[in-house]
């Protein structure tokens, strides 16, 4: 396949300030008529021709200027449209007619109908599925929008920008006709035609402006709207106040489908979602599912400004707005909710999908250089390290100089096609500073490591870190730059007081960040008489690994003192990490591992310390999942063994502190009306994280059946199933729990979601047989990536002992899989086949069978290019 490079850039000959579109929607045949303003741009040549892009199109009508075009002047094919020789005028109108069918539209891109709703999906390059046309970001457009349906079979019709008319056409026919007066990229275009139920509010902005707000869902769903409706007017306000950015058009629309390859989709004015990010009620959502919902829906919204307003000039600049706009949904979080507990989930998230990606074959630096298929690069990598990467530009900025070089960009590209360079170049003009080397982080691939040893000279009162950056070889990067580090640390004493020094040589140290910019750091702390012990990278201030010779005493004060919550976090962590890494060599090595009992009873002492917030002791109690361990240890990965690792200590803690834990299991029964906020989910989950612990103590499997008999929420309810399914596979009590849940929600697409991901995860050979009956199950569907992602994603992801089973049956099965679901949903198979891209970490038999699965797959005929383009860069 064709690969595409950053350097080849240029802009095209062609504009299209105007874009008339006009549906005639059906299922089979719809009608789409586009009449296109096209103007020859300054200094082209007259013979220029127009190449217009295409994917699958059939032409059926051309003209320019009102003239059918002659055969000899075009040439058309399903994926390109050349107008050899344009009108000499520098402006002249094109009608383009193509006929598209989206009712048999599996991929889910273009234009296609979920559950009898007409919808689009346009971003990156979907629009070319709909009409002929320049399908690039930089070419902005004003659209004008007509769509006609039969009045039956889609009384709504919505599109981009604000409502202009409609009406009648008889013979039960009806129209309606949207404008939206910003200039935007095609991948922003939209349509929604269907029956939907609306859930109606509005919002008054800050300068008075009055909104119209509608959430569209199945009819009969719209309570179910209701917090996405909240989180919507949170969003529009916060975004006000944090970066002073207005809503712009009279009406905001969000409509939920159920078919989505993505999570949601920012199209102006109307935003479209997989369904699972809007429906929640206590009934039906986790806790998990408000959080979710509440960051996408802002996600989506804050794009109207990063994103919309200012555009990517190409591809390669997605970071520009995805970086971007997830940090500002990261920060809307921390505002919401707890700022210490979402920055420990976040980096997380980061490190389970992020890290993997940037240490393994398909590692990619945050602005690509190069794709063969730009829907791969939609990765953890351009969004959430591209996050990371803009949260260390305000670390070093600082917040006001960092919210003035916001400012700035947003003053300074409104309207335009931006790219990563205009991004960093406010911040230096804002800043005054040079960001040439900190731009690596968008440039160069791998997660830096950062070495660091310490030592203290009481006799010239010195403490003083060694430090040496190395940033790992990636694919195609051997040789890498030196990068701009900023490490928060903390220099702390007895009681937890930091501890001072009169100067510090070595380093640039401003607020509290050591400014690592060499490959080798001494930095020298003058005046310091007791040995602190070291707090690094406080608050994850940059997105490296750490090499830290530091002695287990130093971790467990830390974890007992550090001031910064996330560091505190952290060391235990770390802590919970080493005793796992150990306890698997030891298990390898054919002993049974033994923990440190100090380790053990600050488990317990976190557990039960009523000055830290509920969801901070359960994201601490959390123990490090088996795919962290792995990727921690790094090579030769056994998940056998790492499993019984995990498993053994979670005994060891809820054995010794079973009373502590039993006492507090009780004390945090929900005694109030149920409430989705963070303060109450924090509850709810250190209590479910403390019925894991004692599910594997005698009368475990009881205690969780009676949880899931008496929950009245699905966090609850959900948690105890996967505990019963999990700890007690196959015992009475769980099977008789999941025939439960599936007589109760069996109906509920959404509810089966979870149903199916729990058995999908439970532990064991035994599940690839399970998953494979499940895919005959009445609730499931190759052709819904939902029900795709919960089933197979979740088994060949979030399964390290059933998916890697030691046979290979698990990546023989998840083969097929792959090449059946491709059939239908390219995109949805290339992102099922990442779960193989840390193969070469595996133990030597098991590498050689995902080996044999991944060329199973390379060799299928007629693949698709995004699957190809996976496959391959991860056997290379
Ligand atoms: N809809 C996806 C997102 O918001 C892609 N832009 O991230
Ligand atoms: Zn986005």
């Amino acid at each position: 396949g064709q690969v595409f490079k950053l350097e080849d850039y240029r802009p095209n000959d062609y504009l299209i300030p105007q874009t008339d579109l006009t549906f005639r929607l059906s299922p089979d045949a719809t009608r789409v008529t586009a009449v296109l303003t096209i103007e020859r741009r300054d200094g082209v040549s007259v013979s220029a021709p127009l190449v217009l892009d295409g994917d699958g199109l059939t032409l059926k009508r051309i003209e320019i200027d009102g003239k059918k075009v002659k055969p000899a002047d075009l040439l058309a094919t399903p994926d390109q449209l050349t107008i050899l020789e344009p009108p000499v005028a520098r402006r002249f109108q094109l009608l383009i007619e193509t006929e598209v069918a989206p009712a048999g539209n599996e991929a889910l891109m273009g234009l296609y109908r979920s559950s009898h709703v007409y919808c689009t999906q346009c971003e990156a390059e979907g629009f070319r599925r709909i009409t002929y046309f320049l399908d690039r970001p930089d070419i902005l457009s004003v659209y004008t929008v007509r769509m006609e349906a039969m009045r039956d079979e889609a009384p709504l019709l919505l599109s981009n920008g604000n409502p202009l008319e409609k009406g009648d056409l008889g013979d039960g026919w009806h129209y309606a006709v949207w404008h939206d007066p910003f200039p935007k990229p095609s991948y922003l275009f939209a349509l929604v035609a269907g029956n939907l139920g609306r859930l109606a509010d509005s919002f008054v902005t800050l300068s008075g402006r009055t909104v119209e707000l509608g959430i569209y869902v199945e009819p009969g769903k719209e309570t179910l709207a209701g917090y996405a409706m909240d989180a919507l007017k949170r969003s529009m306000k916060w975004d006000e106040e944090a970066f002073g950015r207005e809503y712009d058009l009279d009406v905001f629309n969000i409509v939920a489908v159920s078919d989505f390859n993505m999570g949601a989709m920012e199209n102006k004015g109307l935003n479209i979602f997989n369904d699972k990010y809007v429906l929640a009620d206590r009934e039906t959502a986790t806790d998990a599912d408000f959080a979710n919902i509440e960051a996408i829906i802002a996600h989506e919204y804050f794009h109207n400004w990063t994103g919309n307003r200012i555009t990517c000039r190409d591809w390669f600049q997605l970071c520009l707005k995805e970086g971007l706009t997830v940090f500002r949904d990261h920060e809307f979080s921390a505002d919401q909710r707890s700022r210490a507990v979402k920055r420990i989930a976040e980096v997380r998230t980061l490190r389970a999908h992020q890290f993997p990606e940037d240490q393994g074959p398909l590692a990619h630096p945050v602005r690509p250089r190069r794709y063969r298929e730009i829907n791969n690069f939609y990765t953890a990598t351009v969004y959430e390290k591209g996050s990371e990467v803009v949260r260390m530009i305000r670390t070093i900025l600082g917040a006001d100089v960092f919210r003035a070089g916001m400012d700035l960009y947003f003053e300074r590209h409104d309207g335009d096609a931006a790219t990563i360079e205009d991004f960093i170049k406010v911040f230096e003009d804002a800043s005054g500073r040079d960001l040439s080397q900190f731009a690596l982080w968008y440039h160069q691939a791998g997660t830096p490591n950062l070495t660091i040893s310490s030592t203290h000279n009481p006799a010239a009162q010195e403490f003083t870190l060694e430090i040496e950056q190395s940033v790992p070889p990636t694919p195609s990067e051997s040789r890498k730059r030196l990068m701009h580090i900023p490490l928060a640390f903390g220099l702390i004493g007895a009681g937890g007081k930091p501890v001072p020094y009169s100067s510090v040589e070595g380093a640039s140290v401003e607020d509290g960040v050591i400014h690592i910019r060499k490959r080798r750091h001494m930095v020298r702390f003058s005046g310091v008489t007791e040995r602190p012990a070291v707090s690094l990278n406080r608050g994850f201030s940059a997105p490296v690994t750490l090499s830290v010779e530091q002695k287990a005493d130093d971790q467990f004060f830390l974890a007992r003192h550090d001031g910064d919550a996330f560091s505190r976090w952290q060391a235990f962590n770390t802590l919970l990490t080493d005793a796992l890494i150990s306890a698997f060599r030891e298990i390898l090595g054919g002993k049974q591992p033994a923990f440190a009992p100090r380790l053990i009873e600050l488990a317990g002492s976190i557990a039960g310390d009523e000055t830290l917030e509920p969801a901070y002791r359960a994201l601490a109690l959390a123990l490090p999942g088996e795919a962290d361990i792995a990727r921690d240890i790094g090579r030769n990965i056994d998940p056998d063994a790492i499993y019984a690792a995990r498993e053994a200590l979670a005994l060891a803690i809820g054995t010794a502190n079973r009373d502590v834990f039993s006492g507090l299991y009780l004390s945090l029964a929900d005694r109030e009306a149920f409430s989705p906020d963070a303060a109450s989910a924090g509850r709810r989950a250190l209590r479910n994280t403390l019925l894991d612990y004692l599910s594997l103590q005698p009368g475990g499997a009881e205690l969780a059946a009676g949880h899931f008999q008496s929950a009245t929420n699905m966090t609850d309810r959900a948690a105890a199933l996967a505990v019963l399914a999990h700890r007690h596979h196959g015992s009475p009590e769980a099977v008789e729990a999941l025939a439960a849940f599936e007589t109760t929600y069996g109906s509920d697409p959404l509810i089966m979601d979870k149903w199916f991901q729990i058995q999908a995860s439970v532990p064991g050979p035994q599940t690839v047989d399970t998953v494979k009956a499940l895919t005959n199950h009445p609730a499931f569907s190759m052709g819904n990536p939902n029900r795709v992602r919960s089933l197979i994603g979740t088994f060949s992801s979030a399964n390290q002992t059933g998916f890697h089973r030691a046979d290979g049956e698990g990546y023989w099965f998840f083969a097929q899989t792959v090449l059946e679901v491709e059939k239908r949903n390219p995109q949805v198979a290339a992102r099922l086949a990442t779960a193989l891209r840390s193969w070469r970490s595996l133990e030597p038999l098991r590498q050689a069978k995902a080996r044999e699965a991944l060329l199973s797959i390379a060799g299928a005929e007629n693949l698709s290019a995004d699957l190809r383009d996976i496959v391959e860069r991860t056997l290379a």
